[in-house]
């Protein structure tokens, strides 16, 4: 259709180690776990003695990318990570971890903690999934691990996932290692993506782009709206 971008046009995006190409058609934005529980105050980021503020800081300019994606019509998915209401999905190891007075299916201010179905488990308002758009809910920090994302990033024909979300070294590191394993070209975007240690989410950050892209590319979010726009 005239004035339509082609859908199979190639996507080139300045980023490091080197420029990502990729088929916008077979692409898909991946926003992970981006929870009420990790961004908002007297959630569970929170109560383990972090500023939620730092986490904040991904939300406006994941929700650029957001809204270029859904303008392009191009696929877009998230991720929660959370747990059954009778935790039988949560290893005892994981809800043991850090020795917290209030943990894992715990009451909190929003609800039991990490818990399907609680406020706090729900993605924050400006980054709420548009209807359509699947919602993967992980019991564990890679999305891939115990989930059908890579059955739906397959049903779709995703071959490349541009990253965001929280938290960099954790659930975003996690799966953006799993799905290099299972040959899918990520590209991170860094100020998409934020944690609650700016040294930690430094060296996440660097740890993707060495030896060449070991585990895929990184850019400012910038770079990929303008070759988005340059597209047509
Ligand atoms: C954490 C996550 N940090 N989504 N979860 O526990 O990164």
């Amino acid at each position: 259709m005239p004035g339509m971008p082609d859908p199979r046009a190639r996507l080139t995006v300045e980023a490091e180690p080197y420029e990502f190409r990729c088929s916008p058609s077979s692409t898909a934005l991946l926003v992970i776990d981006m929870q009420r529980d990790f961004l908002e105050h007297g959630g569970f980021g929170e109560r383990l003695g972090n500023d939620v503020a730092l986490l904040r800081r991904a939300v406006a300019p994941t929700r650029r990318v957001l809204d270029a994606f859904r303008t392009a019509g191009l696929h877009v998915i998230h991720t929660r990570e959370g747990h059954r209401p009778d935790l039988a999905d949560c290893p005892p190891s994981k809800k043991a971890r850090g020795r917290l007075t209030a943990g894992i299916g715990d009451p909190g201010p929003m609800g039991r903690i990490l818990v399907r179905g609680e406020p706090g488990h729900d993605i924050v308002d400006e980054l709420k999934p548009a209807a359509g758009e699947p919602v993967v809910d992980k019991p564990g920090k890679g999305a891939f691990y115990a989930t059908d994302l890579d059955a739906v990033l397959r049903g779709l024909g995703v071959a490349s996932l541009v990253v965001a979300g929280v938290t960099t070294e954790v659930c975003v590191h996690t799966t953006v290692r799993e799905a290099n394993d299972r040959g899918y070209e990520c590209l991170v975007l860094e100020d998409c993506v934020a944690s609650y240690f700016p040294e930690l989410h430094a060296a996440a950050i660097a740890m993707i782009t060495a030896q060449g892209g070991i585990f895929g590319w990184v850019s400012p979010s910038a770079n990929l709206l303008r070759a988005l726009a340059q597209r047509g």
